[in-house]
């Protein structure tokens, strides 16, 4: 056992974990497992590497898909997109591990904290160009945190949100995720839905939490092409932590049998994987080495030049005091950010006004667009995957147990208007 593990305030921690109310961030935690992070922060992950999400802009163009290779070209570019997904689950899931030692309780974000950055061209030839992060929080209960990642050079752009729902067992916590990633390639006219596995957490009883994920996830194309990743951990198909198995198929019917794979790919995420052709278990060719290629970190403006909505800014004397590991003064730098929060909320109401989201809006999918505008991507995607369009757990089939009738088509939208008429905050 660890001596942390022996602790006092861990031992007092698994039991507040035992009688727990379904609010992650109610859970008092000691200050050891407390991260100076804020969760509106982790949108970030899913770039860090420009160069793989970038990378099917240049195979084939706009015409491709209507040319005599369209199949081959529609091939390459949902497998060189599970790439750039596969590579973004590092960064995901194991970059507190890697860097903080164990998991850590992030911070709960407060209503319309922004976090926003880029990551700059690094390339000799200069074809990537400059891709920007904007993440908003759009809800604080239950927490959602909704993003745009966009690079203008080559039209193309990442917009999604997320949220959790978690409950406890014996030995883990259970998340299941709510939200996907909408993928555009503007320039090619080819749109990929992502949908966000479930995952738990391990390590609790020895007062080292990681996480593992677990169950399914989907990438479905506009071209109908769709990748099937499975998760496992320790013990399953091959016995070792951060597996995974993706498979490729020209649509969802072929979905239905693992014969109809045109690729399989497997083995770690978080370290090497192979890719196959068809349902084989040969490991013919590297597919994804995440220790080989290093995390791209996003540029942050600093403190001092940062809006007070700006996550960095705001949390700052709450992240001092978590450094010092002060656990006196971590409570009373969070009630100032807490109260602080009601008072507004109780001004709003007073009014009868509502906080208002800055680049991100509610989107009924279901309602038919406006002049001009197309039908959300959401409504194609998902009826390619047969996935529900409902705001339910991510990944949920049509007719699903998780299908809830009552869940509204409701989902958070980038408006790229409002960030071009953005005046106060910058990049
Ligand atoms: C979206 C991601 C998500 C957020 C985190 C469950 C978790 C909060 C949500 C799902 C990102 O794209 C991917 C990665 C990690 C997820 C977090 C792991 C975690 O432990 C926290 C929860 C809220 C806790 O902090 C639990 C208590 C703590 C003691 C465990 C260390």
């Amino acid at each position: 056992m660890t001596d942390a593990s022996k602790s006092s305030s861990w031992t007092s921690f698994l039991k507040s974990i035992a009688s727990y109310n379904g609010d992650l961030s109610s859970l008092t935690a000691p200050p050891f497992i407390l991260s100076s992070t804020s969760l509106s922060e982790f949108s970030q992950f899913w770039g860090e590497h420009p160069d793989l999400l970038i990378a099917p802009n240049f195979i084939g163009d706009k015409e491709s898909l209507n040319g005599p290779d369209a199949d081959k070209i529609a091939l390459e570019r949902i497998v060189a997109v599970t790439r750039w997904f596969i590579s973004t689950l590092r960064s995901q899931y194991c970059s507190r591990n890697e860097e903080l030692g164990s998991e850590k309780k992030p911070l709960n974000p407060f209503l319309g904290e922004l976090f926003l950055g880029k990551w700059v061209d690094k390339s000799e030839d200069q074809k990537l160009g400059e891709t920007i992060l904007l993440s908003e929080q759009v809800s604080h209960h239950p927490p959602e945190t909704a993003y745009a990642i966009f690079n203008d050079k080559n039209k193309v752009q990442l917009q999604g949100y997320n949220g959790i729902r978690a409950s406890i067992s014996a030995t883990s916590i259970n998340v299941k995720q709510f939200g996907h990633a909408i993928l555009e390639f503007k320039e090619l006219g080819e749109t990929f839905l992502c949908t966000l596995p479930p995952l738990h957490i391990e390590g609790l009883i020895l007062a080292s939490p990681y996480v593992e994920l677990e169950g399914r996830s989907f990438i479905q194309s506009s071209s109908g092409y769709i990748t099937v990743i499975e998760y496992s951990g320790k013990g399953y198909f091959s016995g070792k932590k951060n597996s995974f198995k993706a498979r490729i198929y020209k649509d969802f019917a072929a979905s239905k049998s693992k014969e109809n794979a045109l690729y399989t790919i497997s083995g770690q995420w978080s370290g090497i994987s192979y890719i196959s052709k068809g349902n084989s278990k040969e490991k013919d060719e590297l597919f994804y080495d995440a220790h080989s290629k290093n995390p791209e970190h996003l540029v942050v403006k600093p403190i001092e030049e940062q809006n007070d909505l700006e996550s960095r800014k705001a949390w700052k004397s709450v992240a001092d005091a978590i450094k010092i590991g002060n656990y006196d003064l971590i409570h009373k730098e969070k009630s100032t950010i807490e109260i602080a929060q009601r008072e507004l909320r109780e001004k709003e109401s007073e009014s009868g006004t509502s906080w208002q989201t800055r680049w991100f809006d509610e989107v009924d999918v279901n309602s038919s667009p406006k002049n001009g505008e197309a039908a959300d991507p959401l409504v194609e995607l998902a009826s390619l995957a047969n996935l529900s369009r409902r705001d339910v757990v991510s990944g949920t089939q049509v007719g699903d147990k998780d299908d809830k009738a009552s869940a509204p088509a409701v989902h958070w939208r980038f408006i790229r208007a409002n960030w071009d008429n953005e005046t106060e905050i910058k990049v």
